[in-house]
């Protein structure tokens, strides 16, 4: 076998090690047979070519390169490519993602309807379709977790509750990651984004942490975003935990981030065209729901705001 193989392969970028990109290739990419040993996913230890660099081309976890000058032996390449992403969420900084997946425990941290909802606005703000996991159910009633089922319906959110310590809605879970190309565990440090990892993949051994006594909040032991195969052609991606996501978004696109909100908007029409829905006569915005407060809040925060459109 010629260990010093310089043919071109396609790759995703599966974690950034300091400056190098760990990049995975598909076994059934490589048509070469001599290549037998290698089992199905093979990880290369990249660096990139300056001409990137020159290019301005960042390269992030999820995204999909082409690697040359590629050393079996030592599983080493060179980042050539970059194919143009589908998609970017900047925190967690992930490329391609197709869901992200917002886990919120209902205890331990306790849940926190401000820092839910910036959480989902980040995935929105990015034309990226949210699924909420509620995190940590045994440690809740059945009443209690039908009020905060109900409260993410009344946003317009659908969630699968679930627990590693009874494996409640796991099977779910696994069935909706399987049919997803890439989705990304994102939500507050400490809510069990890793333990469920570890519990959905058993190849996955990732090191966990309990949640701090005093503060009530995770400890930040994740540092870094890794992907990870579950079943074939899916991948489920591991990321740090974070406690305030920022708003950033012009003020007239604010409201159609919130599902309650377009609704409404695609029912009746506000008497204005440019209306922002506060006090202005004939807006069809009803005041009364859940997350108007929010919404008012953030609004006049990104207004007066003296970096453009950033509220928290
Ligand atoms: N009771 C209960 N505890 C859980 C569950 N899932 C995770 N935990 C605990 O929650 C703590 C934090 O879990 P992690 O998986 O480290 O949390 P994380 O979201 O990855 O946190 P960061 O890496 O800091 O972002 C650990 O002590 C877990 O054992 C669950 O379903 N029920
Ligand atoms: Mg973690
Ligand atoms: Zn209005």
């Amino acid at each position: 076998m010629n260990n010093n193989k310089s043919n071109k392969l396609k790759g995703i970028v599966v974690a950034l090690k300091a400056n190098f990109l760990i990049v995975e290739i598909d076994y059934q990419d490589l048509k070469d047979e001599s290549l037998e040993q290698f089992s199905e996913k093979i990880r290369f230890l990249c660096t990139r070519r300056s001409k990137l660099d020159y290019q301005g081309l960042f390269i992030d976890v999820g995204d999909i390169v082409c690697i040359e000058s590629i050393d079996f032996k030592n599983k080493k390449a060179v980042i050539s490519q970059v194919e143009p992403r589908k998609t970017f969420l900047k925190r967690p900084a992930v490329a391609n993602v197709t869901l992200v997946s917002i886990c919120i425990s209902v205890d331990e941290p306790l849940f926190d309807m401000e820092q839910t909802s910036r959480f989902l606005l980040t995935a929105e703000c990015a034309n990226i379709k949210p699924l909420i996991i509620l995190t940590k159910i045994d440690l809740i009633t059945k009443n209690d977790l039908v009020l905060y089922i109900n409260k993410l319906k009344s946003w317009g959110y659908d969630c699968i509750p679930v627990s590693i310590h009874n494996s409640q809605g796991i099977d779910s879970l696994i069935e909706r990651f399987r049919k997803t190309k890439l989705t990304v565990l994102a939500g507050p440090s400490g809510v069990g984004k890793t333990s469920l990892i570890n519990h959905l993949i058993p190849t996955v051994s990732l090191p966990t942490s309990s949640v701090s006594k005093k503060l009530k909040r995770g400890t930040h032991t994740t540092r870094h975003v890794e992907l990870f195969a579950i079943g074939k052609g899916s991948l489920l991606a591991d990321t740090p935990g974070f406690n305030r996501p920022e708003i950033i978004c012009e003020p007239s696109r604010f409201a159609s981030l919130f599902p309650e909100f377009r609704t409404q908007l695609s029912k009746s029409k506000c008497k204005f065209r440019n209306c922002l829905h506060r006090d202005e006569p004939g807006c069809v915005i009803n005041k009364d729901l859940e997350r108007y407060p929010f919404y008012r809040e953030n609004l006049e925060e990104m207004i007066n705001s003296p970096l453009p459109y950033q509220a928290g």
